[in-house]
């Protein structure tokens, strides 16, 4: 043995002295292994034993500690059980399903420009046809339903297999993309909250849905675990994605904690047809290839379905395993091209390249060889896999199953780049793909694209109702039935309305508000705090050991602070979700619970606590999607406000996320000022979304700043919940009147405005607390509108105008977002509206030198109070000139905002 191998190899061949068996194969491989590393090198030593895992491979898939398996089936026909079904009827059922989900984009196009798309159901149906037959279980009396995240693009195949079962009618396919049609029409894309009855949840955004699936099934696990659901059986969760789709982040970004939580609840089904919208996923590669090693790298459960049964012949023949390599030399470029060629081609070019594998395939036509299916089209390899994803234990299971995009349109799509984009078959067309599928349509009305169902009596229906029974019921569908919960009142809440002189943040009345909550009857083991690895910034710490974090495993070590009050504490049943650094985790997880009354019919209550620049700037689409599915709950944008948070610079400091939550419709965002604000707003929140069964979402920003809460004055509740109240009036008797609004810690700025003016300006200014300038701008939208379509009648008046209606004076607001957050509502403001914000980067600094900076400190707000007094002849030019210097405020620095 060389100097260098006993270095590498030493200390392994002295612990291999054991007496068992193993241990003896052991050190006569070794040996073995020894002599030729020593004679051939490292590198063809390496070589050698690649070969060799390969050929254990070949006679057990799936083994072997590589990422990579050949590019055969995961299943050897001999293990592969076999198909309980009817293939006959059920290729009919698809045949039709298929039909009727090209017919509706057709047809829709030929009238309209709505768009829809063909090709990627038409490369799925077989995928969802033996998932629907024989595996998705519907919602019974004891059992959830199994949760399905449908591929966005192939809903059209829903729609029409819906409409099969009978649940959709002929109208409602005729306006498919046409929802403002008369009595209605069906939703492009999976969508609860257009069609809260039937989709459960949004995926057409690539990456969503995955992403999405994953934390649903450890939610699942979460809820089971805290002993808050029972269920006969668990469902399993199935996740319908695209090849392309898995190039988003989003898609296997957070893979690893399927296998980390063990979640065999969760079933992924890849459609690898190879191709995405402009062209081919992986040309110059093989997408199921990189898929296998990073699904297998991650610790899940790899399932190829590469071939169809046709190929089972060809594979048991290749003895020299040629056949087998030439499968790996193809690149999907050339199976793209395989898939639109005629026979001929595919024997020249790809078996042709080894005169033994066209001796292989002499006893096919070139028909044959172009029939040779791929194993997503093949039902029976189908339902091996999904037989064995379902039994899997210990691991999620990824199904990677090999497709042609656009099957069946023949030279209208299939396999070709445009196909994605695919919206029209001309008559000729039409005719090819209703010979291929047989489609009992005549010639006369084929131009027509109508619908086709068979009759009630029909073995078709007939079967597919009987397995759908079978199955618990029909899948996709959308149920509420979870029960209102006796959420506390407003005087359960009661310490927060009288004020503290002890300083505090929004931050910490809300950690306090929390804590009291958690220990409420009714409410409190519904409560799901999510924290992003971000506790101990909002002091929420001390939750850790008052309620546990969940945890698949409890805790297996003993913690390095096991001794202090406030130790990381893990446990089985733990109540917090602590995400880590996951944003999009995060907000996944904030997604499964607030839509628990939908899935689970278990009304779950979502409090996400995030930092404020990482919420809806980060993962916007995420937030979105919490509109459209109808989630509930409370997201807390912590460490608001571009000065109040000061030390952290431009990429912390937020300034705009109000805006940004503001674009979600049924999002009411909230930017309060004082721990009561907090408290009547929580106590609203909780009694509209959780007693009421309001499907709306909460958004409250939280500030870092501390300072004395004040008592609530009498009768602000609804100016709150609304969105502004006078706070504080000015003194009486001054020359000149103001109003200040102000919003979470900078309402400090306008008080202290107010004493200034009125102390050197004879200015008396009312401060007014604004806590959603959003609210107060969708009511006098709602108003204007109605004034408009109604013009002869009544004209209605808005919350801000009645309020505003009867001050006299100027209006000047201050924010520490944006002034297009105030300025929302300036239309609606008697004399306009002078903002002040905080446009422009953040920056590091202090708190005072910011507000200087971004012009949002007392100075500021007084001078800005005195420019719109003399702009309507209230006060002398020359005099503000004189405050701004008096003040001590440079005229010429520097503007925060650049262009
Ligand atoms: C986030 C996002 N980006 C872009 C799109 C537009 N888009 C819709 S489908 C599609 C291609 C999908 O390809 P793939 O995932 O392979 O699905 P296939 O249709 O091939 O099954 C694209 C780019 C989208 N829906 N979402
Ligand atoms: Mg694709």
């Amino acid at each position: 043995m060389s100097v260098q191998t006993k270095e590498i190899y030493g200390s392994r061949s002295a612990s291999s002295s054991g007496t068992s068996n193993d241990d003896k194969w052991s050190e006569s491989l070794q040996s073995v292994f020894e002599l030729v590393l020593e004679s051939q090198g490292p590198e063809r030593t390496a070589r050698l034993l690649d070969r060799l895992a390969e050929k254990l491979r070949a006679v057990a898939p799936g083994t072997g500690r590589g990422f990579n398996t050949p590019y055969v089936n995961t299943i050897p026909p001999e293990q592969q059980a076999p198909f309980p079904g009817n293939r006959e009827i059920e290729r009919r059922i698809k045949s039709y399903i298929r039909w009727n989900a090209m017919a509706m984009v057709v047809k829709a196009n030929s009238t309209t420009n709505v768009g829809g798309h063909i090709s990627t159901y038409a490369s799925a149906a077989t995928l969802y046809e033996v998932a629907f037959n024989h595996f998705l279980r519907g919602r019974t009396e004891d059992f959830p339903g199994d949760l399905v995240y449908f591929q966005g693009h192939a809903a059209p195949g829903m729609y029409a297999r819906a409409f099969l079962e009978g649940r959709l009618d002929e109208r409602q396919l005729q306006n498919f993309r046409q929802e403002l049609a008369d009595g209605g029409g069906l939703s492009s894309y999976p969508h609860p909250y257009l069609m809260p009855e039937f989709w459960q949840f949004p995926t057409v955004s690539m990456g969503l849905g995955p992403i999405l699936s994953l934390y649903q099934a450890r939610f699942n696990r979460y809820l089971q675990a805290r002993g808050l659901v029972k269920w006969k059986d668990e469902p399993k969760l199935w996740a319908f994605i695209g090849d392309g789709e898995c190039d988003e982040p989003e898609t296997l970004g957070a893979i690893t904690l399927g296998a980390r939580e063990n979640l065999d609840n969760l079933i992924w089904v890849i459609n690898c047809n190879l191709q995405r919208l402009d062209g081919p996923v992986r040309g110059n590669g093989k997408i199921i290839q990189e898929l296998e090693t990073v699904f297998r790298g991650a610790g899940w459960n790899v399932i190829k379905v590469i071939w169809g049964t046709d190929w089972d012949d060809l594979l048991a023949r290749d003895k020299s395993g040629l056949l087998r390599k030439r499968m790996e030399e193809a690149v999907d470029g050339d199976y793209q091209k395989y898939s639109v060629e005629h026979g001929s081609y595919t024997r020249k070019h790809f078996f042709g390249k080894y005169p033994e594998l066209l001796e292989l395939v002499n006893h096919l036509t070139d028909d044959q060889i172009r029939k040779l299916l791929r194993g997503g089209h093949d039902a029976r390899k189908m339902y091996a896999a999904y037989k064995m994803a379902v039994e899997h234990k210990g691991q999620p299971t990824v199904i990677l199953a090999k497709t042609v995009k656009g099957y069946g349109l023949g030279e209208a799509g299939e396999g070709r780049n445009i196909t994605h984009q695919q919206k029209k078959l001309n008559e000729k067309e039409l005719r090819e793909f209703r010979e291929r599928f047989n489609i009992p349509i005549s010639d006369d009305v084929i131009a027509e694209t109508p619908f086709f169902r068979p009759s009630p009596d029909s073995p078709e229906t007939k079967y597919l109702l009987e397995r759908r029974k079978a199955l618990g019921g029909f899948l996709p569908e959308r149920k509420v039935t979870a029960p209102p919960l006796d959420v506390p009142k407003l005087d359960y809440f009661a310490e927060f309305f009288k004020g503290s002189t002890t300083e505090a943040s929004t931050t910490m009345a809300f950690v306090r508000l929390a804590r009291v909550l958690l220990r409420h009857k009714a409410v409190g083991r519904q409560i799901v705090p999510i924290i992003p690895d971000e506790a101990r910034t909002f002091g929420l710490d001390a939750l850790f050991k008052e309620i546990g974090i969940y945890s698949a495993k409890g805790q297996l070590y003993e913690p390095v602070d096991s001794k202090s009050l406030l130790y990381y504490h893990e446990a089985k049943d733990g109540q917090i979700l602590e995400e880590g650094i996951t944003e999009a985790g995060s907000i996944a997880s904030f997604i499964a619970a607030g839509t628990s009354h939908a899935t689970h019919g278990v009304p779950m209550i979502p409090f996400y606590i995030y930092y404020s620049m990482f919420g809806p700037q980060r993962v916007g689409d995420l937030f979105w999607l919490a509109g459209d599915i109808r989630a509930k709950g409370f997201l807390l944008a912590a460490t608001a406000g571009r000065t109040t948070l000061n030390g952290e610079g431009l990429q912390h400091q937020d300034g705009h996320s109000l805006l940004h939550a503001s674009t979600i419709p049924t999002l009411l965002a909230y930017d309060p000022a004082f721990a009561y604000e907090l408290a009547v707003i929580v106590a609203e929140g909780l009694r509209r979304m959780f007693a009421e069964g309001e499907e709306i979402l909460y958004y409250l920003s939280l500030y870092n700043e501390n300072y004395a809460m004040p008592p609530m004055p009498a009768g602000v509740e609804d100016g709150i919940l609304k969105g502004l109240y006078k706070f504080k009036s000015g003194p009486d008797g001054k020359q000149n009147k103001a109003h200040i609004f102000g919003s979470g810690s900078i309402i400090n700025s306008a008080l202290k405005a107010q004493e200034i003016l009125a102390e050197r300006f004879d200015v008396s200014a009312d401060v007014w607390s604004a806590t959603s300038y959003k609210l107060l701008r969708t009511d006098a939208l709602r108003c204007k509108r109605w004034n408009m379509l109604h013009p002869a009648a009544p004209q209605r008046k808005s919350f801000v105008e009645t309020s505003l209606a009867k001050e006299r004076g100027v209006f000047v607001a201050v924010s520490d977002y944006m002034r297009l957050v105030p300025d929302q509502i300036a239309p609606w403001v008697p004399g306009g509206l002078m903002t002040l914000g905080t446009d422009g980067f953040g920056r590091s600094d202090t708190r005072a030198r910011l507000r200087r900076f971004f012009e949002i400190d007392a100075e500021s707000t007084v001078i800005a109070t005195l420019f719109a007094l003399a702009g309507k002849g209230l006060f002398a030019h020359q005099l503000v000139e004189k405050a701004i210097r008096d003040l001590g405020v440079n005229p010429e620095k520097v503007q925060p905002q650049i262009v």
